[in-house]
C-alpha cells in the first residue's frame, strides 16, 4: 500500500477529518498498559490536549519528568460518505516512539519524534459511529535513538532521561492528528526542480500515483491566472516571465494537480511553490544566481505550556519579530519542525536550514558542557552506533528530505549538530549520510552539519564533506568569558583564518552569550543584558573581517526549556527574545545591524 504522507488537504477528491482537542491520557508508571490490554481503551486517565507536550501542565515532578510509557485515547466519528475511499490516519509527529491502536488493533509502530507517520485503516474503521484510537508514547532516550540521551533509575524506581542535548526532553503528541480520505487511485507524492533560462523557468517535476490514468498539471500566478499547463507524470513545464521566489520577497505559484480519466476527475492535490535556484560557488551561497548573506536565529519549538507542541499563535508571533529586527533566515535546530513553519517561511521569503535530530552524539550528560571543554567520548567508535543508529539516521534523512524536499524556503540542509567529528570512526558514517542527501534531493541542495568548538580546523575529520561549513562556536562564553573577551577575540581570529583556507563558505549557525533579562550592570559582567550586547558587537567585528562568512544566525531566537542543572536558571538564556516573546536589549543591536546590511553583503 502506497505511503500517503502528503501535508493533509481538502480537494474536491479528498476529505480530512481532524482529532485534535482533549484526548484522555494515562502515565504507565507499573508498565502494566500492555498486559491491561489499554489499546482497548484507558480505565483510570485525565484529559490532556493535543497537540502538546504533556510536560508542563501537571503541577508535580513526577509527572513533568516522567520517563516510559504513556498512552493517549480519543474517539474519532467516521461518516459513511467516506467508505469507498482509502483512509489513512496521519500523526504530524509524536515524541518519541508511537504505537498506534485503532479499534483494538495495532496500525502503527513510529521511531523518531518530529516527522508525520500514517498507517492505512481501511479494514479496520467502522462507519457512521465513533472509532477508538488509541496511542501508546515511549520518551526513552538511548544511543541509538535521535537525537540521543540514556535513562538512569533513581532510587525511588523511577526512570529518568538523561539527554546528550541541551534542551528539555519534551514529550507527546505534539501535532495535528488527521484522517485523510483520498481515493484509491490518488496522488502519492510529487517532487519539483527548476531551471532558470533567462526570463523564463523550466520547471521539472515528477508525480507519483497510485494508478494509471493520466495526470494533469496546472499552474496558477497570485491572481489565479493560468500561466502553464503539462501532462503526464514526470515533465518539464516552461513559466515565462516567472517571478521567483526570492529572500523576504516570495512569490508562490499554485501547482495543481489532477488525476483524470478523460473528463472524469478521480483525485486533486494543490500546493503553493515558489520557484526559485539555490547553488554554493566559491565561498558564496547563490539564491536565484545571486549571492546571498543569511541574519537570523537558531531557533526551538519551545513555549510555555505547550512545550514543543505546535503552537500556530508563537510561529506567528516568531516571525512577526525576525521581520522587526530584520532577519531572513533561521536554523531548525535541533529537529525537523511542524510542516507549517515551512508553509509560513515559504509565505514570508524567509531562508531555512533544515536540520535532522541528529543531536547528541557525544557520550555525555551535558553534551554541550562536556563538548566545549574538549572531553572527547568517541560516541562513533561504538559499533552499535554504525550498524543501528546510521541505518536509523539515513532513513531519517530520506523521510525529512522527502517531507520537505517542494519548500521553496529550504535551501540547506544539516544533517547533525554538534556531532563528535574529531575521531577516525566518524569519517565513514558522515561520508554515507552526506552521499544519501545528495541522492535523495533531486534540487542537490547544498549539505552542512554544525560543527562544534572543540572539532577545530584539522581536527575534525568531516568539514571537507560540507558544501557549507557551519560553526557553533562560545568564543566570548564558554571561553574567554568576561574580561578576557579580548583573547577570546584573538583567539577566534585565529581559528577563523585557518577555517577560511578551506575556501568553502562559512556560516556562523551558533554565537551567543546566556542574559538573565533585566539583568544590567555597567561596566558590564556576564549574564547581563549590556555583556549580551558587548559579546555580538566582537563576533560581528569578527564575522565582517571576513569574506567567506555568508551568515550569521544567533543562538538563540529565544530564551528555552532545558533539563535542570548548574548551567542553566530554568532554561537557556541565550535569547534574543524572552521566552515569552518580548526583546532584551540585543534585539535592537540586531535590528541596527541587520536592516543596515544588504542581501548581498560582502560583494
Ligand atoms: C551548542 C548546542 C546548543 C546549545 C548551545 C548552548 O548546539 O543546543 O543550546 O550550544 O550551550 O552546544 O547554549
Amino acid at each position: 500500500m502506497a505511503n500517503k504522507l502528503l501535508y493533509p488537504r481538502f480537494s474536491p477528491t479528498r476529505r480530512i477529518i481532524n482529532m485534535d482537542g482533549m484526548w484522555r491520557f494515562s502515565f504507565d508508571y507499573d508498565n502494566q498498559g500492555d498486559a491491561a490490554n489499554w489499546k482497548d481503551g484507558l480505565k483510570d486517565y485525565v484529559l490532556i490536549p493535543v497537540p502538546a507536550s504533556f510536560n508542563d501542565f501537571f503541577t508535580d515532578k513526577e509527572s513533568r519528568e516522567y520517563t516510559g510509557d504513556v498512552w493517549y485515547e480519543t474517539d474519532v466519528f467516521v461518516p459513511k460518505e467516506l467508505s469507498g475511499n482509502d483512509l489513512d490516519i496521519r500523526f504530524g509527529s509524536a515524541t518519541h516512539d508511537a504505537t498506534v491502536y485503532v479499534n483494538g488493533v495495532e496500525v502503527a509502530f513510529h521511531k523518531g519524534g518530529f516527522l508525520p507517520f500514517n498507517a492505512n485503516i481501511n479494514d479496520l474503521v467502522k462507519y457512521d459511529t465513533f472509532n477508538k484510537v488509541v496511542v501508546k508514547l515511549n520518551n526513552e532516550l538511548s544511543l541509538e535513538s535521535i537525537p540521543c540521551g540514556s535513562v538512569i533509575s533513581l532510587s525511588n524506581g523511577r526512570k529518568m532521561a538523561k539527554p546528550y542535548f541541551d534542551f528539555y526532553n519534551y514529550s507527546g503528541i505534539h501535532r495535528s492528528v488527521n484522517l485523510v480520505s483520498t481515493p484509491k487511485e490518488s496522488i502519492v507524492d510529487y517532487t519539483l526542480n527548476y531551471i532558470l533560462d533567462g526570463n523564463d523557468a523550466r520547471v521539472e517535476y515528477s508525480v507519483e500515483t497510485t494508478g494509471e490514468n493520466q495526470v494533469y498539471i496546472t499552474m496558477y500566478d497570485e491572481d489565479n491566472q493560468v500561466v502553464a499547463e503539462g501532462q503526464g507524470k514526470e515533465n518539464v513545464i516552461v513559466i515565462n516571465n516567472v517571478k521567483l521566489w526570492n529572500v523576504l520577497d516570495a512569490y508562490l505559484y499554485k501547482f495543481k494537480i489532477q488525476i483524470k480519466d478523460n473528463d472524469k476527475l478521480i483525485d486533486e492535490y494543490q500546493e503553493e511553490i515558489g520557484i526559485r535556484t539555490v547553488e554554493v560557488k566559491g565561498t558564496r551561497l547563490y539564491i536565484n544566481n545571486k549571492p546571498v548573506y543569511l541574519k537570523g536565529y537558531g531557533k526551538h519549538e519551545d513555549s510555555e505550556l505547550l512545550g514543543r507542541g505546535h503552537n500556530p499563535h508563537m510561529l506567528k508571533r516568531d516571525f512577526e519579530l525576525m521581520k522587526w529586527n530584520g532577519a531572513n533566515s533561521f536554523r531548525t535546530s535541533h529537529y525537523p519542525y511542524a510542516e507549517e513553519v515551512y508553509q509560513m517561511a515559504d509565505r514570508e521569503g524567509f531562508v531555512v536550514i533544515d536540520e535532522t535530530p541528529a543531536v547528541g552524539m557525544w557520550i555525555s550528560i551535558n553534551n554541550f558542557f562536556t563538548a566545549s571543554k574538549g572531553v572527547s567520548d568517541k560516541y562513533f567508535d561504538n559499533p552499535i552506533v554504525h550498524e543501528r543508529t546510521k541505518p536509523y539516521h539515513m532513513q531519517v534523512i530520506r523521510d525529512y528530505i522527502n517531507r520537505d524536499k517542494n519548500h521553496a524556503c529550504v535551501c540547506i540542509w544539516s544533517l547533525l549538530n554538534e556531532p563528535d567529528s574529531t575521531s577516525e570512526s566518524a569519517v565513514s558514517y558522515f561520508e554515507d549520510i552526506f552521499k544519501l542527501a545528495h541522492e535523495v534531493d533531486v534540487q542537490k541542495r547544498p549539505r552542512t552539519f554544525a560543527n562544534v568548538m572543540v572539532a577545530k580546523p584539522g581536527i575534525c575529520k568531516c568539514s571537507h564533506l560540507c558544501d557549507i561549513i557551519s560553526l557553533n562556536r562560545y568564543f566570548g562564553w564558554y571561553v574567554n568569558g568576561g574580561y578576557e573577551m579580548v583573547d577570546g577575540k584573538k583567539a577566534f581570529m585565529e581559528e577563523m583564518a585557518d577555517w577560511a583556507k578551506m575556501g568553502k563558505p562559512i556560516l556562523m549557525t551558533e554565537y551567543g552569550a546566556d542574559t538573565y533579562a533585566g539583568e544590567h550592570k555597567l561596566p558590564s559582567v556576564m549574564w547581563s543584558e549590556d555583556y549580551q550586547m558587548e559579546y555580538l558587537e566582537m563576533q560581528h567585528e569578527v564575522f565582517d573581517s571576513f569574506d567567506s562568512v555568508i551568515g550569521e544566525q544567533v543562538w538563540n531566537f529565544a530564551d528555552f526549556q532545558t533539563t535542570e542543572g548548574i548551567m542553566r536558571v530554568n532554561g537557556n538564556k541565550k535569547g534574543i527574545f524572552t521566552r515569552n516573546r518580548q526583546p532584551k536589549a540585543a534585539a535592537y543591536l540586531l535590528k541596527q545591524r541587520w536592516e543596515s546590511l544588504p542581501l548581498d553583503y560582502k560583494n
